[in-house]
Order: structure tokens, then C-alpha cells, then sequence
């Protein structure tokens, strides 16, 4: 060896023992003990171990009569939600809107919606929260804004106002829109504004014109909103069909096999991932959050490049596959168990140890879960709600539950159109049936299985009028007739209701690492009446067994199994371990093998 060599070998070394040391000691900083990954190798994240409870304010508790849910209201219950076993709060939007899409219209992002309330109500549940070792997410919804935004107003005064390129307008294209993208609320997703006679595109209603993340000015923008309200102290955003942020370049024509599905098409823009990653550059990566994005329109094999956790853009996403099993298009279909069990499957096989996945089988935009998934009829509604239950909590991914499913919430008997609120209802009938291309009657059933209102329904707390929801004689949506039988006071002294159950269930998620880290196996896929999997981390195997079917089942686990320890059940059976599992009609068991 050379003497210089031998000098920069020297040289070398030191430096590398200096950044070593340097290193060992900026993460020492941090935190004193680097965290250990599981045994099948997940980071552990308080957003993978949380269960999360969706409030949407309207239709939760009515503290001052007016027959509209409030931020007050939902204050007062906390221990309510608390008892369910959750730990996160998602609020659906709580800002200042004129309600055409019930406050998915945002006119003001930095204010509270009048009517549910002021600042100090929010800062008020925000501390409720708080001081019960809760989490609270907020809804962010910044593709579209409300026309009775500032910016909007500003926006479609003149082509040369400084705001005019927070929107996105384009000159008619031969005396007509400028492509032919349609709204998911009916009709053309573009409106010729008389001020400039120039269209603004809105994929959703015309008071909801899209914003252009193009510009960087409402990028910026953005992020500084979002920092308001986390610097109150909020744990993160749920993040309104994010997807659609970034336009695809030119603004292409819809081609004819996306007609029924411009979801798929809208979704995933050239810009999305730098966007994602920019916000989460500016914004995210400053504070501890749980971040997930309504991916209506991604497929699931996009998915992980939202979420795998070294691109920096989100934590998690929702999946439709699942909630949009029983539709085609807006219509209502039968779906099959192994249709559903297959698109588990397929999540699972899409995510690695990298990727965090969302489990939801409802939410505002879908009909009841019970309903859907499960039998409403008297004789099982308990027993298949508690069923679904057992589902959510222990398939993998971070659950969410929709207020009033605690309870086993059902869907509303609709038979006539002036019982709907919904903004996407009212457009159809007027472009569908008042234009005869639908019959009214076939309209309507189909609403009875999907409509959105379902969900919407006020909570059903007891047995007073309007179910104690409200003091108001008329709440701004009805009651659903079946409040005297379903409520929340007479659930909450039965041990056996579904409310007691979910808060069983969520605690022993809470205290099973293999539940919620470990990995999954569906044992018998093409089984059209059974779902049984298990989850494994380590040493710690569990199997759940579900009979989805009302009718009772003899069941052969596959390949000789035994079924283990039983740990929790819907149905008291306290059957001894046999070779056969005898299930009775919407029977769920956990067992610890
Ligand atoms: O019901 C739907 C329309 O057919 C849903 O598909 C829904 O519009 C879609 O999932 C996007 O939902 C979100 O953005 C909408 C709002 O109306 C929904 O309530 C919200 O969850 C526009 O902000
Ligand atoms: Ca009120």
C-alpha cells in the first residue's frame, strides 16, 4: 500500500466513525429505542391499530331543536362513541357550505357551518376528544369547492381576474361543451357561465366547480388550510375523491367504454403522485397523522403507489370493490360471497409489508350495511349484524365503522321521491324519469337498495320522538319508522346488542396483534355460504368462521383443520371442538388455533 492510500484509508475511516456516531446519535434523539418491526416485518402505527367511527354531523345528535345534527351534539357523545371500542373520529365536513351536497361543498375551509355550530363548539369537541385519549380526522375536500367560495366568486368575474385560474374554464367547443364529461350528479360535467360565456367543469354538482391543481397558487393554498386545522390539533385528514386532483392533459374526450364508469377515467391524472407528494412534503410529513384517501375510481393495482409508505404520498385509501359489489353502475345487482372474498384476496396479494390497507363495508354514499351485506329481517338482523361486525374487525386493514351500525341501523322504506335529500336523487329523477327514459317505479326500487339516504337517516338514540335525535317536530330527514325496536338506550343496557357486541369485539382487536398485523388466508374461497380465514403473526394463529347464509350449516374446516380455541361468537353456542363446525344461520366464531 502507498503512503497516500494508506493516508485517505485513514481519512476515510474517521469520517465514517464520525458520521456513525453522528447518526447513533440523531436517532437516539428521536426516540430511544429504534421501533421493531412485527414478525412478518410491519412498522407498527397507531393508524394501523386504530379503529376508526365516521360521524356525519347532520344526522348524529340535534342539540338545539332545529332538526339538524351539531357539533355540540356530537360532544355530548363521546363516551357514547368511546363505548363502541373506537379510537379515531372521522367528522364528515363541518365547514361553512350553502348544503348542496351536504357540506361537501365548502364555501369557507377555515369556518364552521353555521348551522352546526361555531368555533368554539369545534375546539370543544376537539378537547372532548382529546381528554379521552381519542383521535379526531377531518374531512378534507379540496378537488371542487363550493361556487359560493370567495375564490369561485372572484374566479368567474372576468378571464383576466387573478383568480380565474383557481377553476378550470374553457371556451365552448363548436357551440357546445368542451368535451363531453358528465357529472356523477346527471347530466354534462361542464357550465356556461354568463359573466365570461366560458364552461367551468364540475364532476360533481354545478355548485361544486372543480379546482386547478395545475396552479400552484391553490396548491398552495391547500396546504396552508390543512395546516389551520393541524395546528389545532387534529390527527389527519380523510381525503374526498383525491384521485381526481390532477386533470389528464388536453382534457380528452370520455371514450364510450367509460360512459357508465368516468370514475376510472377522472382517477389517477399525470400530476397526482407529485402532488401527493408535495402535500405531503409541505404539510404531512411535518406532524404524526393518519391519512387516507377516498380512491373512488383507482384500481387495486394503482393502489400501492399511493400508499406504499416510501413513496411519501398517503397511509391508506378506500377501496370501492367491496361497498360497489351489489352495483352496476348505479343499479343494483346481487353480488355472490365468493365475488367478495375473492376481492379480499386480491387486496391482500396487491399490498405488501409496505402498504396499509382500509376495511369498510358502508359509509355516507351507501346504503345501510346490515341491509346490504346482511339480512334486515327481524329474525337475523341482530345476528348478522354482529356477523359483520366480526368481519370488519378482523379482516385486515384498518376498519371503519359508520355511525348507526353499531346499532344494526337499517335501511329507510322508501316509496316516494319527495322522501329523498339527496342532491345525486333529485338530479336523476329530473334527468331520468321526468324525461321517461326510467319509470318512476323502477327509480325508486332501485333507490330501496342503493340510495345514499339510507345512511343519512338521523341516529336513532331512543325510543322518544324522532328517536331523540332532535327536539324539532320535523329533523331535516325522517326518522326511520323502526326507531322504537332499534335504538341506542336499549342497546346500551343489553349485553347481547349489537352495540355490546362491537365494543367486545373492538377490544379484543385492540389486545390480538395478529388481528390487526398479521397476514390473512382465506381457506375456502369458492364457498358460497362459508367465509373462513385466518390471521397469523408469528406463533399466533387465529380463525374466523362466518356463515353467511341464514340457513344452519354442517361445516368440514378444509384440509382436516381444527378449529382451536373458540374466543368470541355472535350466537352463545359454547359448542365443544368437533370435527364438524355446526353453524347456526349467521353464526360468526373466533377461534385462537
Ligand atoms: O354516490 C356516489 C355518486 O354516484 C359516490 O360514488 C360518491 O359521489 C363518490 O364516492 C365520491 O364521494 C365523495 O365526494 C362527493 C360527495 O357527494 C360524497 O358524499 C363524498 O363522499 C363529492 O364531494
Ligand atoms: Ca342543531
Amino acid at each position: 500500500m502507498n503512503f497516500r492510500i494508506f493516508l485517505s484509508t485513514i481519512a476515510l475511516t474517521l469520517m465514517l466513525f464520525t458520521v456513525a456516531a453522528f447518526a447513533a446519535d440523531s436517532s437516539s434523539a428521536q426516540s430511544s429505542t429504534p421501533q421493531a418491526t412485527t414478525a412478518n416485518g410491519y412498522q407498527p402505527k397507531w393508524w394501523k391499530e386504530g379503529i376508526v367511527y365516521q360521524v356525519y354531523p347532520r344526522s348524529f345528535k340535534d342539540s338545539n331543536g332545529d332538526g339538524i345534527g351539531d357539533l355540540k351534539g356530537i360532544t355530548s357523545k363521546l363516551d357514547y362513541i368511546q363505548g363502541i371500542g373506537v379510537n379515531v373520529i372521522w367528522l364528515s365536513p363541518h365547514y361553512d357550505s350553502p348544503n348542496a351536497d351536504n357540506g361537501y361543498d365548502i364555501r369557507d375551509y377555515r369556518k364552521v357551518m353555521a348551522e352546526f355550530g361555531t368555533m368554539a363548539d369545534f375546539d370543544e369537541l376537539l378537547k372532548g376528544v382529546k381528554q379521552r385519549h381519542m383521535r379526531l380526522i377531518l374531512d378534507l375536500v379540496v378537488n371542487h369547492s363550493s361556487d359560493e367560495h370567495a375564490w369561485f366568486a372572484e374566479s368567474r368575474k372576468s378571464k383576466d381576474n387573478p383568480y380565474r385560474d383557481y377553476y378550470i374554464w374553457r371556451p365552448a367547443k363548436d357551440g357546445h361543451e368542451p368535451n363531453n364529461w358528465v357529472s356523477f350528479f346527471s347530466g354534462p360535467a361542464w357550465k356556461l357561465d354568463p359573466a365570461t360565456n366560458e364552461y367551468y367543469l364540475h364532476l360533481f354538482a354545478e355548485k361544486q366547480p372543480d379546482l386547478n391543481w395545475d396552479n400552484r397558487r391553490v396548491r398552495a393554498e391547500v396546504y396552508d388550510l390543512m395546516k389551520f386545522w393541524l395546528d389545532k390539533g387534529v390527527d389527519g385528514f380523510r381525503m374526498d375523491v383525491i384521485p381526481f386532483i390532477s386533470k389528464r392533459e388536453g382534457l380528452p374526450d370520455l371514450p364510450p367504454d367509460y360512459r357508465m364508469r368516468p370514475h376510472y377515467f377522472y382517477a389517477m391524472g399525470p400530476h397526482l403522485h407529485e402532488y401527493l407528494q408535495e402535500m405531503n412534503r409541505e404539510v404531512l410529513s411535518k406532524y404524526d397523522l393518519m391519512t387516507v384517501g377516498e380512491a373512488f375510481g383507482v384500481t387495486l393495482d394503482q393502489t400501492p403507489t399511493l400508499v406504499d409508505e416510501r413513496r411519501n404520498e398517503l397511509n391508506m385509501i378506500f377501496n370501492f370493490d367491496v361497498v360497489r359489489l351489489n352495483r352496476d353502475g348505479r343499479q343494483w345487482r346481487d353480488s355472490t360471497l365468493p365475488e367478495m372474498k375473492a376481492i379480499y384476496t386480491t387486496q391482500n396479494k396487491a399490498l405488501d409489508v409496505h402498504s396499509w390497507n382500509t376495511i369498510f363495508l358502508s359509509n355516507h354514499d351507501n346504503p345501510r350495511v346490515v341491509s346490504t351485506f346482511g339480512d334486515d329481517s327481524p329474525a337475523f338482523r341482530v345476528p348478522s349484524a354482529k356477523l359483520l361486525a366480526t368481519m370488519l374487525l378482523t379482516l385486515k386493514g384498518t376498519p371503519f365503522i359508520y355511525q348507526g351500525d353499531e346499532l344494526g341501523m337499517t335501511n329507510y322504506p322508501f316509496t316516494r321521491i319527495e322522501q329523498f335529500d339527496d342532491i345525486e336523487v333529485k338530479n336523476g329523477w329530473k334527468a331520468d324519469v321526468l324525461t321517461g327514459k326510467v319509470k318512476a317505479g323502477d327509480y325508486i326500487a332501485n333507490l330501496r337498495k342503493t340510495s345514499r339516504d339510507h345512511s343519512r337517516t338521523p341516529m336513532q338514540w331512543d325510543s322518544s320522538p324522532q328517536a331523540g335525535f332532535s327536539t324539532a317536530a320535523q329533523p331535516w330527514l325522517a326518522v326511520n319508522p323502526n326507531y322504537k325496536d332499534i335504538n341506542a338506550s336499549q342497546e346500551l343496557g343489553d349485553p347481547n346488542s349489537i352495540y355490546s357486541y362491537f365494543s367486545k369485539m373492538s377490544r379484543f382487536r385492540e389486545k390480538t396483534p395478529a388481528l390487526v398485523y398479521g397476514d390473512y388466508e382465506d381457506l375456502d374461497p369458492e364457498n358460497a355460504k362459508i367465509f373462513a380465514y385466518t390471521r397469523t403473526l408469528g406463533k399466533d394463529k387465529y380463525l374466523v368462521v362466518l356463515n353467511f347464509s341464514k340457513d344452519a350449516v354442517a361445516y368440514n374446516l378444509p384440509g382436516g383443520l381444527k378449529a382451536g380455541a373458540l374466543q368470541i361468537s355472535n350466537l352463545a353456542t359454547g359448542e365443544e371442538e368437533t370435527p364438524v363446525l355446526n353453524l347456526k344461520g349467521w353464526e360468526a366464531r373466533v377461534y385462537k388455533q
